[in-house]
C-alpha cells in the first residue's frame, strides 16, 4: 500500500506519494496497436491508471489531485489527442470516493477545504475523454467514468450510486449526469436504493459506448481513442464541446453555439484539407490548424 488514509487530512501535494495515478503518453503498444510509424494516430492517445487496487482504486484527495494536474498537462500539449482513464487491476475502476477520508468530514470542513473543485478541473478537459470501466465503478468512481465523453465497458463491470446506503447523496455530479444518461425514472431508482447495474443493463440504458469482453476493454478504449487522435483535432475539440452544449444549454442556445462554430471551423487550414482531400480522393493531411 502506498497511501495512508487520512480522514480529516488537508488536500495533500500533489507529488509526495508515489503509485497513485500511472500517466502513460503515448499509451504503451499493445499488440498491433501502435505502429513505429511517424503518423500513427496512436502515438496522440495517453493513458492514464487510477493505481490504488488494494482500495479498488478509492478516490482519495491526493489521487484525484494528481489527475486533474495530468489532464491539465495534457490539455496544453499538442501532441495528445484523446486520453483514455482505467483503473489498475481486473477488480475496480474506482470503488467510489475514499469512504476512510471521508468520514470525519463535516459540512463546514467540506466546504472549506475546496477538495471538490477538482472535480471543476477534470470537467475542464477539453479533449476527448474515455474512460475504460473493468469491475467496480460506484459512487465517485461512477461519477468520474461519467465525467468522460464516453464509457468502454468491459462484460465485467458495475455502475452504481451506492451513496444512500452509507447515509449520504451522491456528490459530484451523479444526481446530474445519471439523470441526464438514463432518465429520471431510473436514475431515482438507481440513487434512492443504491443498486447496482451491470454492463449490459448500463448498455440497454444507454450509459455506456459499447460492451466488450473484460480483458478486451483498455485495448478497446484505446482503438477508440486511436479512431478520435486520427481526426482533424480543431474539429473534434469543436465536436466536444457543441455536444457538451447539449446537457448544459437550452435547445436554443445549443443550436446557436453549435452553428458558430460550424461556420468558426471554416476559418480553419483542416476545414479546406478536408474538403480538398475529398474532391481529390485522397486521405486528408490535418494541421491542426
Ligand atoms: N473507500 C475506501 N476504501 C475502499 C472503498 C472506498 N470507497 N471501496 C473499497 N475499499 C477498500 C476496502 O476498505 C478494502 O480495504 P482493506 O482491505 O484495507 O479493508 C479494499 O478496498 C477491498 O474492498 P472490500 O474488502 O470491501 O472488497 P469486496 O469485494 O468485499 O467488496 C465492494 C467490494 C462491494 C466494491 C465494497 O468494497 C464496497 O461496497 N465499497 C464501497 C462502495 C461505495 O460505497 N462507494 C461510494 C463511496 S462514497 C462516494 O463515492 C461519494 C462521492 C462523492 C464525491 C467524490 C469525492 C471524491
Amino acid at each position: 500500500m502506498t497511501d495512508a488514509p487520512s480522514a480529516t487530512a488537508a488536500p495533500r501535494p500533489d507529488a509526495d506519494e508515489p503509485g497513485l495515478l500511472r500517466v502513460e503518453f503515448p499509451a504503451p503498444v499493445t499488440a498491433g496497436r501502435l505502429s513505429a510509424a511517424e503518423g500513427d494516430p496512436a502515438h496522440h492517445v495517453a493513458l492514464l491508471t487510477l493505481d490504488r487496487p488494494a482500495q479498488l482504486n478509492a478516490l482519495n484527495d491526493a489521487l484525484l489531485q494528481r489527475l486533474a494536474a495530468a489532464l491539465e498537462r495534457l490539455d496544453a500539449d499538442p501532441a495528445c489527442r484523446c486520453v483514455v482513464i482505467t483503473g489498475a487491476g481486473d477488480r475496480a475502476f474506482a470503488a467510489g470516493a475514499d469512504i476512510k477520508e471521508l468520514i470525519d468530514q463535516s459540512p463546514e470542513s467540506l466546504a472549506a477545504s475546496g477538495a471538490f473543485e477538482v472535480w471543476d478541473r477534470i470537467r475542464r478537459f477539453r479533449k476527448p475523454l474515455i474512460a475504460a470501466v473493468r469491475g467496480y465503478a460506484l459512487g465517485g468512481g461512477c461519477e468520474l467514468a461519467m465525467t468522460c465523453d464516453m464509457i468502454v465497458a468491459g462484460d465485467d463491470a458495475q455502475f452504481g450510486q451506492p451513496e444512500i446506503r452509507i447515509g449520504v447523496i451522491p456528490g459530484a455530479g451523479g444526481t446530474q449526469r445519471l439523470t441526464r444518461a438514463i432518465g429520471k425514472a431510473k436514475a431515482m431508482e438507481l440513487i434512492l436504493t443504491g443498486r447496482s447495474i451491470d454492463a449490459r443493463e448500463a448498455d440497454a440504458l444507454g450509459l455506456v459506448t459499447n460492451v466488450v469482453p473484460a480483458e478486451a476493454t483498455v485495448g478497446a478504449a484505446l482503438a477508440l481513442a486511436s479512431r478520435i487522435a486520427a481526426m482533424p483535432p480543431l474539429a473534434v475539440l469543436a465536436a466536444k464541446e457543441a455536444v457538451r452544449g447539449a446537457f448544459e444549454l437550452s435547445l436554443t442556445a445549443g443550436l446557436d453555439a453549435e452553428r458558430r462554430t460550424f461556420f468558426g471551423l471554416f476559418g480553419s487550414d483542416d476545414q479546406r484539407e478536408g474538403m480538398a482531400a475529398f474532391i481529390e480522393k485522397r486521405a486528408p493531411r490535418w494541421s491542426g490548424r
